[in-house]
């Protein structure tokens, strides 16, 4: 047969690789990186080298399940969205609004539908028991930026073609290609910056893939980077490094006045990187010609998640790097950035359980299960999960999965029958990916360079089964009370008459005046997923306002560029930006001034025995790339990582089977001791675990690893975000 080849950015991380596809038919028989992308410039991983065999793996569903007598059977789309609409209207009937609680995870920052159906979802469920993977995860990012730049998506990202002198921190992109900061090839972005003369600083409890392309690495006590950043900090100050900064930053002296106290000799006991080294980075990263920090999960999951990541920005700050091009930048999303209008708050109502306060509309997802287990007004009665497998993501998942099982009703938007989703009363899957367009709603506005690419859909659906789009379309109209009849095109048109009626009603927007059922014509797009996002990129900055500035973009302009339109390096964004209350950038913010009385009184607490942290491989994603067989095996494995000294103070062998004991769990796993890890650290990678009653993914339950999540503690928070700690876990280790 003869073949045809597609090109499509791969779903898989936040790298966005454009993919070269080859298919015979409906068959992927080869992909490769797309040499001619714009953004990647053919680089290419083996997740997307394999993305065929996920995309084709025969343990997807190709239709929905409903639960029947107890059995999750077969049964067609019509039947599904009616179970849908009678198990979530009974619950929501008997119990209120609130007793339906929803938990999205993080495959939703990479579909269409994720990207452009969850608000709509969560409007028509009208609950405040909303949860995420982001809790899991950068919310502590979030609540830093709201208070800082009153914008909490207004997230600085490292400007990794153009720095002179790059200081990560809990971060391995060689791995995972990183996070927070969308760039393709990150490890030739690095290996870049050396060859022109910059620096490359990794600070991480174990010496990483991405450490040794760096030119010093530093090990770190898990959660002790606040302590190192401060120090950093209190040497900026001490020895007049700070840059002139100008009146739109607020808090300088406040800063100079509290740094006072976290001297580096004093922080080098606490975090274990010497004192000469914590000043050393402090007069490397003021020297530079441009100088950038970037810390990711290690410092996000961590005990001080929002103090680090403040941290952060407020090193690249007082050294005059932020806004300018080799510093810490804002995205620019091609499709436009909305500006945040209210003042940033976190708080604006809490959990019942355990009254923690709601951050950026969500719960944390650390305590779903209280939610669930604890009687009472608002208890949780039913579940939505969408692209969610929080039984082997979230603290304490083995305690979810008990709490799942009690529920009266649980719907699961999903491919595989995994430990999550074998709860649910109904699943529904999504088709193929190459059955569904493709743009980056959510990960192209931290992209290292102004970037624009649409990809159409490779394939057809099959039999009309809808696209992920359409059945959260669908499941919106259903909540709202339109009936399991209602067309998903439906709300579309109602989004873009919203959008469009506002956009023509206000005087800024280049389409003020005109009208609204004209310009609504004038939309192209094969569905209304499409004609929404056509409607995005041409109100957007870059866009064809509808004629109003020709050569803009549009729907069609992407489909005309399948390697993806360059719009060039990011530009100084602030001034249109900031969006607190003053009017200023706050380097000092109350909340984050007022949780530094936390770090202080745990400055004292030297923990005695192991603690865990997490790692991921460059050939998994999280807890559902198990399932293909090609990346499993290898490096790729579930073992406890012990410095090699400690495992001969222990007695302990290369292969042997230990036990790791935490205040919630225990599991039993093979050791392999390494000198690349710090001493009194152990490491256990997350997403495995898989295999449980229930579940059909037969190449993941093959594979031995258990869930690390079995020892994470969701009572270990970072308080001011109620993200949960997942790095810096007090455990015990021995041998059976
Ligand atoms: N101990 C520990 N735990 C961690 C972490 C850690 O470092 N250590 N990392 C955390 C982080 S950063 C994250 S983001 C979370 C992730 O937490 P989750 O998002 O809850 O988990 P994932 O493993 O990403 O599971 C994704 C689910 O989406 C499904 N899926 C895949 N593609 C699609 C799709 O296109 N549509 C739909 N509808 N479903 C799809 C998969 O089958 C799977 O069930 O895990 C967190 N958990
Ligand atoms: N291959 C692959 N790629 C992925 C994923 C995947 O599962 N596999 N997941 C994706 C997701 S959801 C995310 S969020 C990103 C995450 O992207 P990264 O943040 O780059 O994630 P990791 O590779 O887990 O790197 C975190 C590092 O933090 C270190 N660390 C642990 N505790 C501490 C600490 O207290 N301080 C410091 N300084 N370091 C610490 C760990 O040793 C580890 O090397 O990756 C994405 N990309
Ligand atoms: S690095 Fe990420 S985006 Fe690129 S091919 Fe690999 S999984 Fe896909
Ligand atoms: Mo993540």
């Amino acid at each position: 047969m003869s073949t045809r080849t597609a090109y499509r950015t791969c779903p898989l991380c936040e790298a966005v690789c454009g993919l070269e596809i080859t298919l015979s038919g409906r068959d992927v028989v080869r992909v490769r990186g797309d040499r001619d992308d714009v953004f990647s410039r053919g680089f290419i991983c083996p997740k997307g080298a394999t993305l065929g065999d996920l995309d084709q793996d025969p343990d997807r569903l190709t239709g929905p399940l409903v639960r029947r007598d107890g059995v999750l059977t077969p049964a067609t789309w019509d039947e599904a969205f009616a179970a849908v609409e009678a198990g979530l209207g009974r619950v929501a009937a008997e119990h209120g609004r609130e007793s339906v609680a929803l938990y999205f995870g993080n495959p939703n920052a990479h579909t269409l539908g994720g990207g452009l159906y969850l608000g709509a979802l969560r409007k028509a469920i009208g609950t405040r028991n909303v949860y995420s993977a982001a809790s899991v995860d950068q919310l502590p990012k979030h609540v830093s930026a709201g208070l800082m730049f009153g914008d909490p998506t207004a997230i600085p990202v490292p400007d990794l073609d153009r720095t002179d002198y790059l200081l990560m921190l809990g971060a391995n992109p060689v791995e995972s290609n990183g996070s927070l900061c969308t760039a393709p090839d990150f490890p030739g972005r690095l290996k870049a910056l050396r060859a022109r003369g910059g620096r490359l600083v990794v600070v991480d409890p174990r010496r990483t893939r991405t450490a040794a392309l760096a030119d010093r690495h530093l090990f770190i006590r898990p959660g002790t980077d606040p302590y190192l950043l401060l120090g950093i900090v209190h040497t900026l100050f001490a020895e007049n490094l700070v840059a002139a900064l100008d009146d739109r930053f607020a808090g300088v002296e406040e800063l100079r006045v509290l740094a006072k106290e976290f001297t580096p000799s004093a922080m080098a006991d606490v975090c274990g990187v010497p004192a000469e080294e914590i000043e050393t980075l402090a007069r490397e990263l003021a020297a530079a010609e441009t100088a950038v920090v970037y810390g990711r999960i290690g410092t996000s999951t961590a005990e001080f998640g929002t103090l680090t990541s403040w941290l952060v920005d407020v090193v690249t700050t007082l050294t005059g790097n932020l806004d300018r091009p080799g510093g810490g930048m804002f995205g620019a999303p091609p499709h436009g950035r909305t500006r945040w209008r209210k003042p940033f708050r976190t708080g604006r109502w809490s959990s019942r359980v355990r009254g923690l306060p709601e951050v950026i509309g969500e719960l944390p997802v650390a305590t779903l299960a209280d939610e669930i287990r604890t009687p009472g007004d608002g208890q949780v009665r039913a579940l939505v999960t969408v692209a969610g497998n929080p039984v082997l993501s979230t603290p304490d998942g083995p305690g979810l999965d008990a709490a799942l099982e009690t529920l009266d009703f649980m719907v699961s938007v999903d491919p595989y029958l995994n430990a999550t989703t074998r709860r649910a009363d109904v699943i529904l899957p999504p088709p193929r990916i190459l059955e569904a367009g493709h743009y980056d709603v959510a990960l192209l506005g931290f992209a290292v360079r102004r970037v624009a690419r649409y990809s159409p859909p490779v394939l057809a659906p099959l039999d009309g089964r809808p696209n992920e789009a359409q059945i959260l379309a669908k499941l919106a109209l259903i909540a709202a009370g339109q009936g399991v009849d209602a067309d998903p095109a439906l709300l579309d048109e109602g989004l873009i008459g919203a959008a469009l009626a506002h956009a023509v009603a206000d005087p800024t927007s280049p389409v003020h005046g005109r009208d609204a059922g004209e310009l609504a014509a004038e939309l192209t797009g094969a569905d209304g997923t499409e004609r929404r996002l056509d409607l995005m990129l041409r109100l957007g900055s870059y866009g064809d306002a509808f004629g109003a500035r020709p050569g803009g973009l549009s729907l069609r302009r992407l489909l005309d560029a399948p390697h993806g339109l360059d719009l060039g390096p990011l530009e100084p964004a602030l001034d249109a930006l900031v969006a607190t209350a003053s009017g200023k950038v706050e380097l000092a913010p109350a909340p984050i001034v007022a949780d530094l009385a936390r770090l202080r009184s745990g400055a004292g607490a030297r923990r005695d025995g192991f603690v865990l942290v997490g790692r991921r491989n460059l050939r998994t994603n999280n807890s559902w790339s198990h399932n293909v067989r090609a990346l499993a095996g290898g490096s790729n494995r579930c073992t406890l990582q012990m410095n090699t000294d400690d495992a001969a103070r222990l007695g302990l062998a290369a292969g042997q089977e230990v036990w790791v004991r935490s205040r919630v769990g225990a599991v039993a796993t093979v050791l392999e001791p390494s000198e690349t890890i710090m001493p009194g650290v152990v490491s256990l990678p997350h997403g495995f675990g898989h295999g449980l009653p229930g579940t059909r993914q037969r190449v993941a339950e093959q594979t031995s690893g258990v869930n690390a999540n079995t020892l994470t503690d969701p009572d270990l928070l970072d308080a001011l975000s109620g993200t949960a700690v997942l790095n810096g876990i007090p455990v015990e280790v021995g041998a059976n």
